[in-house]
């Protein structure tokens, strides 16, 4: 978001400064110690950010799908959901390969900053549905890898190589719908969401989206999804709430003091992928920047002196509408606006305003329960997939119907 193009601007100055060959390293081996240490000190292992889950998982995960099939099959079920709980728990979820859910045809490949709340809500709905998809982090001071593309934003979804989805809302609802009604492409079901050129409130032309938060289904199919009156209205206007007052909460309570801004700079850095001139520019200077931007934000979006106060707030009456009776918004399932909160919230993990919310507000029963149910179906989908790969079908189809009566 601003970050980004701070950093951008930032880090082309840094570069016109400092950029020699000499002082070139290549992103990777400059960031894994730092990103293997980060790891450690986050909360609520939801990986706020699926970096380093990719480093460290890739491996010993990806190729060993057979033996762990092998192993359940000859009955090691409880050693191997232990193996599988341990490592989900320490990398959960985020990396290139996810196990697919069963009856899913799409190749989906996610062009992301990972730090973006718009990017974390994607890839929590992906993640919440089992599709697999292949990470492309792209560069947010150069943004080379989404050169190809007019839409100059990111999120970006690639769908088998051809079609492309804009918007994370877009991208939400459009896979919702193919999923729910399968009886559509993703091409015609991309213009149910035209694209539609808008000025904003400073008068900037920006490229807005119809019905971007409508699941478009036969009513027979949103009688299903939405079995109670209202639901479906509550979860628009929650999804829509989350992008238009959620998310700018963020900035201001992650760059709210010198020390926040760069404590979040460092992990923006961190996390996305900067070379090291760049990062060392865009920590530094970004942060200062951010910092006195953050008060420019504060003013924008008319939030009170005490920024935390409006996190509280906001946070506060997520819970208040969920009400006392139900786990998430959805129900005993996360709908797509429970997705869109955590999405948003999870990027400040790690980070003090995080820390803040969770102390001093009622949001940690929720959260914490959508990170639990995460960890349990992410076991799920790799049971799955593991048989699966043993073609091991009638057994797969048997354990899919009875996990899905228990868990995501
Ligand atoms: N409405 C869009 C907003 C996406 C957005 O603003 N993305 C930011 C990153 S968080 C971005 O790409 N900004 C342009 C830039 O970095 O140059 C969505 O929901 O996907």
């Amino acid at each position: 978001m601003m970050a980004a193009a701070c950093a951008r601007t930032l880090s082309k100055v840094g570069r016109l400064v400092l950029d020699t060959p000499k002082c070139r390293v290549t992103n990777t081996v400059a960031l894994v110690p730092r990103m293997t240490m980060r790891c450690q000190g986050r909360a609520y292992g939801t990986g706020g950010a699926g970096f380093r889950s990719r480093l460290l998982l890739a491996a010993p995960v990806r190729g060993s799908g057979r033996v762990l099939g092998c192993a359940f099959l000859l009955g090691g079920g409880f050693g191997l959901y232990q193996t599988i709980k341990l490592t989900l728990q320490r990398h959960l979820a985020e990396e290139k390969a996810n196990a697919p859910e069963l009856g899913t045809d799409l190749k989906l490949t996610l062009y992301q900053y990972k730090t973006c709340p718009f990017c974390s809500k994607v890839r929590a709905f992906l993640d919440y549905h089992g599709l697999p998809y292949k990470i492309v982090e792209v560069n947010p001071v150069m943004r080379q890898e989404i050169k190809w593309s007019t839409y100059r934003k990111v999120p970006i979804l690639m769908v088998n190589e051809t079609v492309q989805l804009n918007d994370s809302s877009v991208i939400i609802s459009a896979l919702k719908t193919y999923l729910v009604s399968k009886e559509k492409t993703i091409s015609e079901i991309l213009t149910f969401y035209p694209e539609m050129k808008a000025k904003n409130d400073r008068g900037k032309d920006v490229i807005e989206f119809g019905n971007k938060y409508w699941v478009m289904v036969r009513d027979a199919d949103a009688d299903h999804l939405y079995p109670e009156k209202d639901t479906r209205k509550e979860e628009i206007k929650w999804r829509q709430w989350a992008d238009d007052w959620l998310v700018h909460l963020i900035s201001p309570n992650v760059y709210r003091t010198p020390t926040e801004a760069l404590a979040s700079f460092d992990y923006i850095v961190q996390e996305g992928k900067f070379g090291t001139i760049e990062g060392f520019f865009a920590k530094y200077f970004g942060a200062a920047a951010m910092w006195f931007i953050s008060k420019r934000l504060k003013n924008k979006h008319h939030l009170q002196d005490d920024v935390r106060k409006d996190l509280y707030k906001a946070v506060n009456d997520w819970v208040a509408a969920i009400g006392k009776n139900k786990k998430f918004m959805g129900g005993d399932q996360p709908n797509l606006a429970d997705l869109a909160v955590f999405g948003v919230l999870r990027v400040m993990e790690g980070l003090q305003a995080f820390d803040d919310m969770m102390e001093h507000t009622k949001v940690k029963n929720w959260y914490q329960a959508y990170a639990e149910g995460r960890t349990t179906s992410a076991i799920k989908s790799k049971l799955l997939s593991s048989l699966q790969q043993l073609e091991a079908l009638d057994t797969c189809t048997t354990l899919k119907t009875k996990l899905d009566a228990i868990c995501w």
